[in-house]
């Protein structure tokens, strides 16, 4: 039996012209003809199907018009299960009809023994050939640990112990319900050699804990298909594995590239990655002005959509009509143009730190810096003009207006 793992599909990211729904209808258009070449009878996403807990109704479009278009195709079984990007309720909601097209949806599971039994799906049609726990993002909570009274070591320990046993306990359910039959499972959580970089968001207070050890998934599972980490690894000798995400959501996923993984269930259980073509580049441009309008001109891709970029600009003064000058560029280039997705200044003015201060605002009385402002536009600032700017400043509400009262008088 062949499979296809990927998850982090992430539908509906991005808003205005930073949307990335042509990107998703590429990704979507190159996954059902890689299901039809590849023969593949299960389809498995690993949580994070949508970007947001309210997906825009492009979003659902795509997700449930991917489902008709596969019905047609080789494959008989889709295994979706919600990710923390994910709303479990409204995942789930159409869950009963998307069941009747063989499209199992798991949003949220809680540690009771029918819950738990709910997430296993036989797979292989009437007689099953292999069985997957479709575990989605779990809380910690939803597994009974409470973290506020205790340290980074406690809940690492703990949350280790709990995924453990929860794996474990469907392990024990699976050898009761299917028996003999290979056991494959989903997660969607922080497990293995994950950094800072590739976390996009810090769940179970990854942040605090680290990750968890790829040890938490029982032996019994002969593959575990994760998400939520965007780069693709294998642990455990490849039986335990992130796909990654296939479009990159992010700049810093430029950096690795983007798979989907095929899992072969026999006697032994094989994965093969395969890469998912460059829809659209994330590109970053950095330096002084003129060089970075020199790379702007410069831009071409070989990508079907328009690339993003994302400037840093080095200055060493404001510059007004910073956004004049790039769009002048951006218009010289043939259609499709790039998108500037990110116009970041970065102001380069060095400070002598040798040298004194000149001025310590935060030091000086106002009639001080009214000096200062008179002596850098080059006026005298005599003795008669700082009695009446002190006396100016000084004045109350009433007294100002008496003042002025008297100035027009004096004209
Ligand atoms: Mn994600």
């Amino acid at each position: 039996m062949r499979l296809l793992h990927t998850s982090d599909w992430h539908l509906g990211l991005g808003q205005g012209s930073l949307t990335r729904l042509a990107d998703h209808d590429l990704f979507l258009d190159w996954l059902v003809q890689t299901i039809i070449d590849q023969q593949v009878e299960v389809l498995v996403v690993a949580g994070d199907v949508f970007d947001a807990v309210h997906p825009p109704a492009e979003a659902q479009r795509q997700l449930y018009g991917f489902l008709a278009r596969v019905q047609s195709t080789c494959l008989r079984q889709v295994v979706l299960v919600a990710g923390n990007h994910d709303s479990a309720t409204r995942l789930e909601a159409p869950a009963s009809l998307l069941k009747t097209l063989d499209v199992h949806v798991v949003g949220g599971i809680t540690t009771q023994e029918e819950s738990l039994r709910r997430c296993l799906v036989p797979l292989g049609g009437p007689e099953p050939r292999a069985v997957i726990a479709a575990v989605p993002y779990v809380h910690e909570w939803r597994l009974g640990l409470r973290t506020t009274e205790l340290d980074a070591g406690g809940v690492h320990s703990a949350m280790t112990t709990l995924f453990t046993e929860l794996y474990a306990r469907i392990a024990d359910l699976a050898d009761e319900m299917f028996p003999g039959l290979p056991l494959l499972g989903t997660g969607h959580l922080t497990v293995g050699p994950a950094t800072a970089e590739d976390a996009p968001q810090a769940i179970h207070q990854v942040g605090l804990i680290d990750t968890l050890p790829a040890s938490v998934f029982d032996p019994r599972y002969r593959y575990v298909a994760l998400g939520h980490i965007h780069r693709s690894y294998p642990m455990e000798e490849g039986r335990v594995r992130y796909s990654g995400s296939p479009i990159p959501c992010a700049l810093p996923e430029m950096a690795t590239p983007r798979k989907v993984i095929l899992v072969d269930v026999g006697e032994e259980v094989t994965t093969t990655a395969l890469q998912v073509p460059v829809f659209r580049e994330l590109r970053r441009i950095e330096g002084e002005l003129p060089a970075v309008l020199k790379a702007l001109s410069e831009q071409s891709t070989e990508a079907p959509l328009p690339p993003h970029l994302h400037l840093r600009i080095q200055l060493d003064a404001p510059c007004t009509d910073l956004n004049h000058q790039l769009h002048e560029v951006l218009q010289m280039l043939p259609e499709p143009r790039p998108i500037l997705a990110e116009v970041r200044e970065i102001l380069t003015t060095t400070i002598d730190h040798a040298a004194p201060p000149t001025c310590d605002l935060r030091r000086m009385t106002p009639t001080e810096v009214f000096g200062e402002l008179c002596r850098a536009r080059g006026m005298e600032a005599g003795d008669e003009l700082m009695a009446a700017f002190q006396t100016l400043s000084q004045a109350s509400p009433e007294s100002f207006s008496h003042l002025l009262g008297d100035l027009e008088a004096s004209r």
